[in-house]
């Protein structure tokens, strides 16, 4: 991509809106832009970001057995009086009426729309266990949106649905997502710790939180410091496994962790003094177990190996991308901008043509952004004629991994600079050598 024929609408001024870092760095980068409280446009660079995001998320769900499809924003009220959340949910649902005057709402979650669409053509346990999920906007009138996309209004949320004869069915189902939660948010970059928590609208009584530590996260956590170390379930996890999945799921709940609405004081200070950790910290993800709290009053039932009519127990399973995309950035920035994990940056590698118009930065640059293109690379060009220094201020600010850099005097020796975003290294090497550092 050539910045000259890109979008990225980059802000040179702090905005005054933004209390916390993520937010200042987005709107900044021209990442993000605010339509209306808590409703935000995602500009080409954060949709790039997001993507990445989504599809680490896709992975994993896939690796874990989960299917994907997609359900509308929009539903009909009708099947939220079947499970009796209509009037339950309260001012956090936004209510609307179509031209015939029928009740439809913007939905903020899918539980009644997938147990309708089970409930329509699953009829026999041989189809089970079953685990659909889409990712796709979800509306909640937060009284409080902030924080840009951490809390707002209109997000997006990966969110699937398992199905299961058994509650221990069930109950694998939610180790599955369990060590695929952890494994997505291992590849995201971030370190995030399950902790026991309230299920609140949702329901059920087995549910845990996925926090990862942030000073300006909006919980309150508690948790043994040993976590931080704990080993992620590798890419050979065997999914079907039974044991294998509940030895991850008991590892990762052997020590006290909990948010603050399930704070056990007395639990807590079992742990030795100088192994707890108390901080602050970001929901990033959240499951549940409700067993039959939505199949049986929507009559959502499979025939068993019995013969009988048997009621499915369920669970869900939510993961916010939208928010997750600042708490990377509150996990890694510094004073000059992001710092993107390779996995989820906007693009590998940026070429700084310091001297465009000079023909011999020119032919350098155009040589290697072809070479890296070519080789499957995503690069931005910056082609400019911005000063060196402005170029140099953006690429640290918008925290692509990798920059080449390319002035008049390097470049009549042949030469770039290569400089890593995370360390600050910078690196003289020729022209050729830049090349392979990236595509060999
Ligand atoms: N149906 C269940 C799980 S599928 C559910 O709705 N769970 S939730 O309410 O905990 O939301 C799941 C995830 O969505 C949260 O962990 C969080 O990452 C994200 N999320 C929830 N509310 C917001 C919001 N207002 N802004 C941004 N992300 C949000």
């Amino acid at each position: 991509m050539r910045l000259s024929r890109f979008f990225m609408p980059i802000l040179k001024e702090n905005p005054k809106e933004a209390e916390i870092v993520s937010h200042r760095l987005m709107l900044r980068a021209g990442m993000i832009r605010q339509q209306s409280q808590g409703i935000y446009s995602w500009l080409p660079l954060g949709k790039k970001v997001l993507d990445k995001v989504n599809n680490i998320i896709r992975d994993e769900q896939n690796r874990a057995g989960a299917i994907e499809l997609s359900m509308p924003t929009l539903q009909s009220a009708d099947l939220w009086q079947e499970s009796g959340r209509y009037d339950a949910y309260g001012k956090e649902m936004l209510r609307i009426k179509d031209r015939q005057d029928r009740p439809m709402l913007y939905g903020p979650t899918n539980e009644e729309m997938v147990t309708d669409i089970f409930r329509s053509s699953v009829k026999s346990y041989k189809d089970l266990p079953l685990n659909l999920y889409h990712i796709q906007l979800k509306f909640r009138d937060e009284i409080r949106p902030r924080f840009g996309t951490m809390r707002s209004r209109e997000f997006m949320m990966k969110d699937a649905y398992s199905f299961d004869l058994t509650r221990e069915g069930a109950e694998h189902s939610y180790n599955k997502m369990f060590a695929a939660y952890l494994r997505t948010f291992d590849r995201l970059g971030l370190r995030a710790i399950p902790m026991r928590a309230d299920t609140g609208p949702i329901g059920g009584n087995l549910s845990h939180e996925f926090i990862i530590l942030a000073d300006t996260g909006e919980s309150e956590v508690f948790c043994h410091k040993d976590f931080v170390g704990f080993d992620i379930p590798g890419e050979n996890t065997d999914f079907d496994s039974v044991e294998g999945l509940k030895a991850i799921f008991d590892k990762w709940t052997s020590l006290y962790a909990a948010t603050s609405e399930m704070h056990d004081e007395a639990a807590f200070n079992a742990v030795p003094e100088g192994e707890r950790l108390s901080a602050r910290g970001i929901e990033v993800g959240h499951i549940f177990y409700f067993g039959t709290k939505y199949s049986e009053p929507m009559g959502a039932k499979v025939q068993g190996p019995d013969g009988k009519e048997h009621f499915v127990h369920m669970g869900s399973y939510g993961i916010g991308p939208t928010r997750l995309v600042p708490a990377i950035i509150e996990a890694s920035h510094d004073d000059n901008g992001i710092i993107w994990p390779a996995s989820v940056a906007p693009f590998d590698v940026v070429v700084i043509n310091m001297k465009a118009g000079d023909q011999a930065c020119d032919d350098t640059c155009e040589l290697i952004y072809a070479a890296l293109s070519k080789a499957g690379k995503d690069v931005l060009y910056d082609d400019t004629d911005d000063r060196a220094g402005t170029k140099f201020a953006t690429a640290d600010l918008i925290g692509v991994p990798f920059q080449i850099i390319a002035g008049p005097r390097a470049v009549a020796n042949g030469e770039v600079e290569v400089k890593d975003r995370k360390t600050g290294a910078r690196e003289t090497m020729t022209i050729e050598a830049a090349i392979n550092r990236f595509v060999a």
